[in-house]
């Protein structure tokens, strides 16, 4: 790249600052004070002015928003004062390190704002600050889980996750027969768990029984496509019997969590993991929660032994693997996390479950199947093996007629490209009010645009034909009507 003759390499690190000659100084002044003002010097032309082509992206997107039922169920709407702290000016400041011991100077503000957010993170889960930390830099889900296993596994460490397939996410060690696929599996070593086939449920007694031959140094309790409940207590045992420590990535969950309409894994676990965009609404980001004090007392001589987390943590997080903190998602973090403990945060978490299984009747009544039978929180996994469709074809299908949801594996199948299943959330319609009514209206419209690509692929025609283009119009403008008579929270501009 060439360089431009106005910069030079200065000091160690290698940055490019701007010369100070006092020739420049007197070129900036002229443009700034004079009346030749230099365009898009001082950029303080809006988005629409500066860059109509990223201004009408956004428009188109805000209004796919709208108009759509959005149903993946990791996505929410970030509330607007959070989306204002986002797109703030704490983008600008650089602040490596942690409050208080910075490598840059000018962190007094953003010192407050990160201290704010973890004193909020550790409020909102009702964690008493003697026995819990946090650390609100990673820059979302996994980063977080990587972070916190480098904080606790050498390479080459032995760890345990919910197999992909059966409902666990790619960074719990994720690996096909032939290849190391997420960096967890790359540079630990992962031994899955599995789901019982017969009832779509965890296989405790297998995670149990592989744990002890296996011995791995870190159990992970956490899903990404799972209906169900976790039992921490259960896998808190094992790893007390295999002396491993118990990670809970509660990412999906933690809105609930912390609303509390779902059991929550501190009792349990010695770490916790979470985005903060999903079930918790906020802006994208990650959050490693770690045990304080005492871990254990030794039965003979009542021999204390502190964790030793909090710097593990902090030092796996930076310096090991991170560089600045995004301090504009920490503000808008702590602008989520600051609602956390509103009526109006816990009535939302009791829709979701209400709405969840709303969804999974109206399925099973029309003839669905479903992973597990039903759900017990934010999400269902529909079988769509015995339809005779797979979730790729049904996700294309649904996109079509403005219905967003992901296809996603069920236990036994073998790709994840084609897989047999989809995946169906509640909270993002949640957060636009929709009530058990509406749901099932969304399930309605649903099994309407599945049974349009069923008779699809019975005429062999793929989405080509006319009549099939015809009947997907149709059904995509009576879905868009309804979508957009809900709110949208975080703007109003559609
Ligand atoms: N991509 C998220 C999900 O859909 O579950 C997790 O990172």
């Amino acid at each position: 790249m060439a360089v431009p003759r106005a910069l030079r390499l200065a000091g160690p690190l290698g940055r490019w600052w701007p010369a100070a000659g006092p020739g420049r100084r007197a070129q900036h002044g002229a443009a700034a004070a004079g009346s030749g003002e230099v365009p898009g010097w001082t950029q303080q032309e809006s988005l629409a002015q500066s860059d109509p082509e990223v201004w009408d992206l956004l428009r188109q997107e805000k209004d796919r928003q709208c108009r759509g039922l959005e149903l993946i169920a990791s996505e929410n709407f970030c509330s607007r004062a959070a989306l204002e702290a986002l797109g703030s000016c704490l983008n600008n400041k650089y602040s490596e390190g942690y409050p208080g011991q910075r490598y840059y100077g000018g962190a007094e503000v953003v010192d407050r704002v990160e201290r704010l957010c973890a004193q909020r993170a550790l409020d909102a889960f009702d964690l008493d600050p003697a026995c819990w930390g946090v650390n609100v830099q990673p820059y979302s889900g996994s980063p977080a889980n990587l972070a916190a296993y480098t904080a606790v596994l050498r390479p080459h460490d032995r760890l345990m996750g919910l197999d992909l397939p059966d409902g666990g996410h790619l960074t719990h060690g994720y690996m096909t027969d032939t290849k190391r696929i997420s960096a967890t599996s790359i540079f630990f070593e992962s031994m899955p768990y599995k789901l019982n086939p017969a009832t779509g449920l965890i296989d405790y007694e297998q995670l149990e029984a592989t744990a002890r031959l296996f011995r791995p140094r870190l159990i992970i309790a956490g899903t990404s496509a799972y209906a169900r409940l976790i039992d921490y207590a259960r896998i808190k045992k094992v790893c007390e019997e295999v002396k491993a420590y118990l990670l809970a990535d509660m990412a999906h969950i933690s809105g609930l969590v912390a609303a509390r309409v779902v059991p929550s894994p501190f009792e349990h676990a010695d770490l916790v993991t979470s985005t903060t965009h999903k079930t918790l609404r906020g802006a994208r980001s990650g959050l490693i929660f770690y045990r304080k004090g005492v871990r254990s007392v030794d039965p003979k001589s009542g021999r204390e032994t502190l964790y030793d987390l909090e710097e593990r943590v902090n030092f796996s997080v930076f310096p090991s693997l991170q560089g600045g903190p995004h301090n504009h998602a920490i503000a808008a973090v702590a602008v989520a996390l600051q609602q956390v403990p509103s009526p109006a945060s816990r009535e939302y978490s009791q829709q979701v479950l209400k709405n969840a299984k709303a969804m999974a009747e109206a399925l099973l009544k029309r003839g669905y199947t479903l992973v597990s039978g039903g759900t017990d929180n934010h999400l269902v996994l529909v079988d769509l093996r015995p339809k005779g469709i797979d979730g790729a074809r049904a996700e294309r299908v649904l996109e079509l007629v403005s219905i967003t949801a992901n296809k996603n594996t069920c236990p036994g199948d073998r790709s994840a490209l084609t897989p047999g299943g989809l995946r169906l959330g509640a909270p993002a319609l949640t957060s636009r009010r929709f009530c058990e009514g509406d749901f099932e209206q969304v399930v309605a419209f649903l099994d309407e645009g599945i049974g349009i690509a069923l008779d699809a692929k019975k005429q062999t025609s793929e989405w080509g034909s006319q009549g099939t283009r015809a009947r997907l119009a149709e059904l995509r403008q009576r879905v868009e009507t309804f979508a957009r008579a809900f709110p949208m929270p975080g703007f109003t501009d559609h």
